[in-house]
């Protein structure tokens, strides 16, 4: 039962100012904790404008790209990393599809958002962009490596 380290995978989650002001926080979290997940790094934070820039790099040339950069900086964020096997893909299912509309009921987003502007909660696609959200966003010290006592297999 306990999963090899190469099995296990990095995944950068983050509430988005909407869902902080909606005080959907614990909510949020508490859907990756009874999931099973190990969560490894948290914090409240203002994000400054150059770092959603680099977040979103890849949407540059989208349309909506000032707006999306405008609304994550618009308040602060809950900044975590979660950990284990399959994390990366699982995440995105508990999360749900990208326009709230057509995410399932049962899903944080088909549960609780309306509008793909203000979906509540970002969710790394890969494990590379795990790792790499996970570095842009978290400096070394802030992170937390730990066994989960009642859950030792979680590593
Ligand atoms: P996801 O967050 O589901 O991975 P991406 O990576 O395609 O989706 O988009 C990143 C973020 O950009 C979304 N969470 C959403 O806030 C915003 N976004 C994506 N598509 C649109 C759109 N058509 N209109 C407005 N905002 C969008």
């Amino acid at each position: 039962l306990v999963a090899s380290l190469e099995q296990v995978e990095q995944t950068y989650i983050m509430v988005k100012p909407d869902g902080v002001q909606r005080g959907l926080v614990g909510e949020i979290i508490s859907r990756f904790e009874r999931k099973g997940f190990k969560l490894t790094g948290l914090k409240l934070f203002q994000c400054p404008k150059e770092l959603a820039e680099e977040h979103y790099k890849d949407l540059k040339t989208k349309s909506f790209y000032p707006t999306l950069i405008d609304y994550i900086t618009s308040g602060p964020v809950v900044c975590m990393v979660w950990e284990g096997v399959g994390v990366v893909a699982s995440a995105r299912k508990l999360i749900g599809s990208t326009n709230p509309l057509q995410a399932e009921p049962g899903t944080i987003r088909g549960d609780l958002a309306v509008q793909t502007g203000r979906n509540v909660v970002h969710g790394s696609d890969s494990p590379e962009n795990g790792k790499r959200e996970t570095a842009l966003w978290f400096k070394e010290g802030e992170l937390c490596e730990w066994t989960p006592a009642q859950a030792p297999w979680l590593m």
